[in-house]
């Protein structure tokens, strides 16, 4: 069923505590955490509680956590104060581009000069 846990997921394991994760922020339906290979200063993981595979999934499926998601990496990009130099948020959608765990999540990456095109 659309956003049920996922056995499988490592996401999902730290939604449920199981996995153990550096929370920086929390809400009812999102969680904030520090990426464990981190590719800038600010590099924070924000996931819906729910799982959906990735982010079109998630807006697709679930439009209003989608925002959520959305809202709470502003919320971080202020709270780590990189909103005033500019951050980046990253959706990674499939192998290709680079998604490795298939829970949507958004990557805030901050406080360094972000070159584009990405590589
Ligand atoms: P990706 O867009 O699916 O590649 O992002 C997955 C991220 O999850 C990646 O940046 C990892 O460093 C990060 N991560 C994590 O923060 N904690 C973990 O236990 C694992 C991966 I495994």
């Amino acid at each position: 069923m659309a956003g049920e846990p996922q056995a499988d997921c490592l996401f999902c394991k730290i939604v449920a505590g199981e996995v153990p994760a550096t929370v920086v922020h929390e809400t009812d339906t999102v969680v904030a955490f520090q990426d464990i290979n981190p590719q800038a200063p600010c590099h924070v993981l924000v996931i819906p509680k729910a799982h959906y595979r990735d982010a079109v999934t998630l807006a697709t499926e679930a439009p209003a956590l989608a925002a959520d998601v959305l809202r709470e990496a502003g919320a971080v990009a202020a709270g780590g104060k990189v909103d005033e130099t500019g951050y980046r948020v990253v959706f990674n959608t499939g192998v290709g581009a680079g998604q490795t765990v298939f829970h949507a999540h958004a990557h805030v990456l901050g406080g360094r000069g972000l070159a584009w095109p990405p590589g």
